[in-house]
């Protein structure tokens, strides 16, 4: 660890106080009153964030002098205490101690008897790293957050890594590293002041949280600079949307994009693709979209067709649109390393690809054999790369799905001097390892934006803090597991706190072979996750819907249906998302957090603030305790009343998914349909749940940007205890509107002509 030594001296200019140690320089930059950043110069001066776009920094009102032994910086929400050691202690206006740094020495894991003196943790302990962060922690906190974990909500007594990593481990809470990194996570005592820390920096980096002892935390990072953000906020909603100031939001996607994905390793040719879809409908099973994997290119070369098997993709994609299908393709990054095949020739003449440390074309090898790596974060390869996207989209497709971007590599990882590119400068593997997704993902998106002037569809595996501005994202190579199902909740819950909203898991899991009860939950848990899609392994059973008997496809149909039902309330999370960065998937947690309870709840969640979901994660259980926060709830499925603050049990036989809602609810509801797109939407349904409550509902084209032009409407509901019901458009930007209102309080229902303003007595 860097000795920096006494605070020697101090400066400020503009929103920035530039800092003297006896052992070097480091800055805190006042971001807003909330978010402060704190920097050392280890590599260079400057941020090289991946994460951040853009200036962030807003003129903040701020004092900053000496008091005793350390520099107070004051802004109207925070107090920031400097002092020697570069150590720095954040404060709540209020006096009250959100996050200290750690003072005490830390320790070596303890793993054998004082008797047995071999010791294996040779070598230098992660905690000597130059750039180390330490922070204390205190009895009961909960640290939330870190990307993608297979883990809890509270990650607290763990160790993670930062490492983009493609593995086919059974995924559980040990597991150091998974597909994403995502370098942020929040602290919460219990009944205190909630705050996050963002350290932006892309080097492998270590997560050590309370796993040694649970009185500190530390960070500790290979390379690159000291640069993390604190992030304050009175609430934890707050602090997600400090963290996505920072890192951007999700943007509004498609409508479709929401609807029911079918996907499999194995689907090989025009035969299966025409049983997928008509399967679908002959089953009545709505579905908007059919996923393409690696079968569908020749010797798995990106953005090529297997004539073989599809000998007119145009027209199998066009076939697929008549019935209402949607197609999403897989690319892989590797590309073949072939003469002839005009991707890659145009890639070597316009030098895109990784090189070796000798300045030669890196070869590695992947799905195509032997292969070059393109090396994103290089402006012309972004751009070359993006017009091989808008060629492929213009034979028809609808989605680009990004597999294997951690890099993935089948002779073994890329070494760690690979020459890779930030913009142009130069520099290697090492440093971009964790943002290799990350900028794959980012051309994609930009080269389907530029070819369809749509919100461009981008499903990733691998990413990094602020993908979430250019991909939705799924949880990688689960398993047909009862553990994987349960995982999902806390997993997604997770991503949603950290940016990345759009998730989902391969419904009925990926690996090994899932069964009829397994699917069945899975479909009920599901029917929430934004993304929406089943995928299986090549090796795997058959998981469609129809392939385990009617008791199965019955279950299907109906969670289905359910989620086309609420795709106007997930789709209004995600506009308001767009704003807020909050999630739809969002662990009890979120609004709950001064309940010890809810802060530990691990297999329930809500979506948006008000629909608290309770899937059965048991197998053969047929009733499960759900833990109602403090209120009124209803349930959903038979109108019964709670008082929460206390578990409950709950009847769910195998085609019934718990769920409640908070006294006060509306929510948007469409009719039945099989597919968006199908019917005009000229009907919205309200569902409501009596008591006092507001909603806001939005209304545009679904597909392209035109509503960051204003070209949407949006509309304002209430319902009051004493029964009224009234609604009202609040904003009038986009022509088509809903021609009826269709009012559904615990199933009597009330029909409006849509008007500006109405008032409807509920009985
Ligand atoms: O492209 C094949 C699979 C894909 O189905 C899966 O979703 C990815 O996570 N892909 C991994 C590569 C092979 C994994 C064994």
């Amino acid at each position: 660890m860097k000795k920096f030594g006494k605070l020697t001296g101090f400066s400020k200019k503009g929103n920035v106080v530039s800092l003297t140690f006896e052992g070097g320089a480091a800055r805190l930059e006042i971001i807003t009153d909330k978010i402060i950043n704190v920097f050392s110069p280890f590599e260079c001066d400057e941020h090289r964030s991946k994460a951040i776009e853009g200036e962030k920094a807003v003129k903040t009102a701020f004092t900053c002098k000496k008091e005793g032994s350390a520099l107070v910086v004051r802004t109207d929400y925070l107090t920031v205490r400097v002092y020697s050691g570069f150590k720095v202690d954040f404060y709540r206006y209020d006096g009250k101690t959100l996050c200290r740094d750690h003072r005490g020495k830390l320790a070596r894991v303890r793993r054998f008897s004082p008797t047995y003196h071999y010791y294996a943790d040779s070598g230098i302990p992660d905690w000597e790293k130059e750039i180390l962060v330490t922070k204390d922690l205190h009895e009961g906190e909960v640290i939330l957050g870190l990307g993608d974990r297979a883990g809890f909500i509270d990650k607290k007594g763990y160790e993670y890594r930062t490492w983009t990593y493609d593995t086919t481990d059974v995924h559980d809470e040990q597991m150091p590293q998974l597909y994403k990194s995502i370098p942020f996570v929040m602290l919460k005592k219990p009944h205190g002041v909630p705050c996050g820390l963002f350290f932006d920096n892309t080097y492998k980096a270590t997560f050590n949280l309370g796993h040694t002892d649970p009185s500190y935390m530390w960070y500790g990072v290979d390379g690159g600079n000291l640069d993390y953000y604190f992030i304050g906020g009175d609430t934890l909603p707050e602090i997600v949307s400090g963290y996505c100031y920072l890192t951007g939001t999700t943007p509004l996607p498609q409508r479709w994009t929401l609807g029911y994905q079918q996907s499999r390793w194995g689907y090989m040719g025009d035969d299966d693709i025409k049983y997928v879809t008509d399967n679908m409908r002959a089953y009545g099973i709505p579905c908007d979209a059919v996923h393409f994997d690696i079968e569908y290119m020749e010797y798995y070369k990106d953005f090529t067709w297997n004539r073989d098997r599809f000998p007119n993709p145009e027209k199998t994609l066009a076939d697929m649109k008549k019935k209402g299908f949607k197609a999403v393709t897989i690319v892989d990054p590797a590309i073949k390393l072939q003469k002839g095949y005009s991707v890659f020739d145009e890639g070597l003449r316009r030098d895109v690809f990784c090189h070796d440390a000798n300045g030669l074309p890196y070869v590695n090898a992947c799905w195509p054999g032997d292969a070059l790596f393109p090396d994103f974060g290089l402006p012309e390869c972004a751009k070359w790369w993006g017009e091989n996207v808008a060629r492929h989209a213009a034979l028809g497709v609808d989605g680009i799905w990004n597999d294997m971007n951690e890099p993935a590599s089948f002779k073994g990882e890329l070494p760690d001097d690979v020459v890779m590119h930030d913009g142009e400068r130069e520099t290697c593997h090492r440093e971009l390892h964790n943002v290799y997704g990350h900028f794959m993902d980012k051309a994609t998106y930009e080269g389907l934006k530029a070819a369809t002037g749509k919100r461009p569809f981008v499903i990733t595996r691998a990413c990094y803090a602020g993908t979430q501005k250019y991909s939705t994202a799924w949880t990688g190579d689960n398993r047909a597991v009862w553990t994987h199902l349960r995982t999902a909740i806390p997993q997604l819950c997770t991503l949603g706190m950290c940016g990345m909203t759009f998730v989902g898991t391969d419904i009925g899991g990926f690996n090994q072979d899932t069964t009829p009860e397994l699917i069945s939950r899975w479909v009920e848990a599901a029917a929430f996750s934004p993304l929406f899609r089943s995928h299986s392994d090549k090796w795997a059973r058959m998981q469609e819907p129809w392939v385990f008997g009617d008791k199965v496809t019955d279950i299907w149909r109906r969670y289905v249906k359910l989620r086309y039902a609420f795709i106007p309330y997930i789709y209004d999370l995600l506009f308001e998302g767009e704003k807020t960065g909050l999630g739809v998937m969002r662990p009890l947690a979120l609004h709950f957090e001064n309940d010890e309870r809810a802060l530990h709840c691990n297999t329930e969640f809500t979506v948006g603030e008000n629909l608290l979901v309770a899937p059965v994660v048991e197998q053969g259980a047929v009733e499960r305790a759900v833990y109602l926060p403090r209120g009124v709830w209803y349930d959903v499925n038979t109108g019964k009343t709670y008082r929460g603050g206390k578990s409950i049990i709950a009847p769910a036989p195998i085609d019934v998914l718990p769920m409640y809602a908070k006294s006060g609810s509306i929510f948007p509801n469409y009719e039945e349909m099989n597919y968006v797109g199908e019917k005009k939407l000229d009907t919205l349904i309200l569902k409501v749940f009596p008591g006092d409550g507001e909603y806001v509902h939005y209304e545009d084209n679904g597909e392209d940007f035109a509503y960051r032009d204003g070209e949407y409407n949006s509309y304002l509901f209430t319902v009051s205890a004493d029964g009224v019901f009234r609604g009202k458009l609040t904003h009038d930007g986009y022509k088509k509107k809903y021609k009826k209102f269709v009012v559904d309080c615990l199933g009597k229902t009330y029909t409006v002509k849509a008007a500006d303003e109405f008032e409807i007595k509920l009985k």
